[in-house]
C-alpha cells in the first residue's frame, strides 16, 4: 500500500456566471408604416415574416411588445440598429432596451 496521503482539493466553482439578459422592447407610433417594422424585425432579428408580424401587432395594439433576449452589448447595438433604420427612413419607429428581472 502506498502512503501517500492524497488531499483532497477545494471544491471549485464553476466561474461561468450567467449573463444578466435584455430585452429588446419594441414601442408603438402612429406613423410608422405596419410592413416597414415588419421588414426591420426580420433584417435586425431574424425573424419569419410570421413572427415579426406578430411582434408588430403586439406593439400595435398593447403600445409595445418584447422582440427578443439577448446579452447587454447585443441588446443594445440591435436596438440602436433598428431605430436608425427607421430613422434613416424618416420614421420614428423606436428600439428600447431593459434589464430582465
Ligand atoms: N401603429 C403603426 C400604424 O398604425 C404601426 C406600428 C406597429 C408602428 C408597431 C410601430 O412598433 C410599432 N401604422
Amino acid at each position: 500500500m502506498s502512503d501517500l496521503v492524497t488531499e483532497q482539493r477545494p471544491k471549485q466553482r464553476p466561474k461561468v456566471a450567467r449573463p444578466r439578459l435584455y430585452k429588446v422592447i419594441l414601442l408603438n407610433d402612429d406613423f410608422t408604416p405596419r410592413e416597414f417594422v415588419v421588414t426591420v424585425m426580420k433584417a435586425v432579428f431574424r425573424m419569419t415574416e410570421t413572427q415579426a408580424y406578430r411582434v408588430m401587432l403586439a406593439a400595435h395594439k398593447l403600445g409595445a411588445c418584447v422582440v427578443a433576449l439577448y446579452t447587454r452589448d447585443v441588446a443594445e447595438s440591435k436596438a440602436t440598429e433598428a431605430t436608425d433604420e427607421g430613422r434613416s427612413a424618416g420614421y420614428p419607429l423606436q428600439f428600447t432596451t431593459e434589464p430582465e428581472e
